[in-house]
């Protein structure tokens, strides 16, 4: 491979501000050119918020980059409030934030469960998408969830796993996501804490494909780790709020056929397997798959940035 493509260098939001809808204030900034290609970053997790370094995904001299923070997490409040906090929560709130933004259609970049949030809102406003860049595809169906937590990613991370297992009981430990909800919604304010760095610092651990204790550390961070924690399992006991778990993968795909997309996907993504990303391009040929080929799960392994970015100068180009 020639040189690769690398993040564009730190830049500061033009503008920022508050959504206020529900009981909850949503944090969004916009950054790169007020008047250049409209693109929307939504973050994965569900619960991970945004983070300075995702501004740098897209030429700030093209694009006019929209960075929020979902409901409960980053910079948004109520931290880690579940209420009204459902997948059609954040799909209007992507909608509305459009709106008052006064933006027409837009560039859709979501990566992990970033590109699950993509696939509904494209599938519910498609008018409103020029494009999509998506990565790490994650669906969020039981043998996805099964895979993560409960039984695949333990053979691969056996060290990080058996930190995740830890403040489960050993009769709980059959089913861990349910174990992990009955802490959360428990009022034992230490427990909950511990068991939501636990619960995170094993996603910071398997999203590289090399042990990376920088990034397990920032998962570990007590703040982020509980909205995190809560979060993603408050999406994942209630199966993504979706009516059926193929309705993302399957019966969707005929709404947003013919949007230009392209999907990065790490051949050895260990949090979202290829697998997913390849039955989405078998169901979505039009799509164009490409794959890393020596890369994990993170946005920041070297191929998967190059590829993101190359995927966002090429739609800027189409811009006129
Ligand atoms: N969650 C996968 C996901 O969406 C199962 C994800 N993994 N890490 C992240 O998101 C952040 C980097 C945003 C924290």
């Amino acid at each position: 491979m020639n040189q690769l493509l690398s993040l564009f260098p730190p830049l500061e939001p033009f503008n920022f501000g508050f959504m206020e809808k529900d009981n909850h204030r949503i944090y969004y900034e916009q950054c790169g050119n007020p008047d250049g290609k409209p693109a929307v970053f939504l973050h994965g997790g569900p619960g991970g918020g945004g983070s300075t370094q995702v501004r740098r995904f897209f030429d700030p001299d093209k694009y006019h980059v929209v960075i929020f923070d979902q409901r409960g997490c980053g910079r948004s409040l109520p931290h880690g409030c579940l209420e009204n906090n459902t997948t059609w929560d954040l799909v209007e709130d992507i909608e509305n934030l459009k709106v008052k933004l006064g933006i027409k259609q837009w560039l859709v970049f979501g990566g992990s469960w970033g590109s699950t949030l993509a696939l509904a809102y494209s599938q519910t406003y498609p008018d409103s998408v020029s494009e999509m860049v998506l990565r790490g595809i994650f669906m969020l169906r039981k043998k996805e969830l099964d895979w993560f937590y409960q039984y695949g990613a333990s053979n691969i991370f056996p060290e990080a796993w058996q930190k995740f297992i830890e403040p489960i009981e050993h009769n709980e430990r059959d089913d861990l996501m349910a174990a992990y909800h009955k802490i959360f919604l428990s009022n034992n304010e230490e427990k909950k804490l511990n068991a939501a760095i636990a619960w995170s610092r094993w996603e910071g651990s398997t999203s590289s494909l090399s042990y990376n204790p920088e990034m397990a550390n920032s998962f570990s961070d007590p703040k982020f780790a509980l909205a995190f924690a809560l979060i993603e399992n408050h999406y994942f006991v209630n199966k993504g709020f979706l009516e059926h778990e193929n309705q993302l993968i399957e019966s969707g795909i005929n709404i947003i056929r013919d949007i230009p997309t392209v999907i990065v996907q790490g051949r050895y993504d260990i949090v979202c397997p290829i697998s997913t990303a390849w039955e989405l391009s078998q169901n979505w040929p039009e799509a164009e798959l490409i794959v890393a080929p020596s890369s994990g799960h993170t946005a920041f392994e070297l191929e998967i940035t190059h590829e993101l970015i190359k995927a966002t100068n090429t739609f800027a180009d189409s811009y006129e």
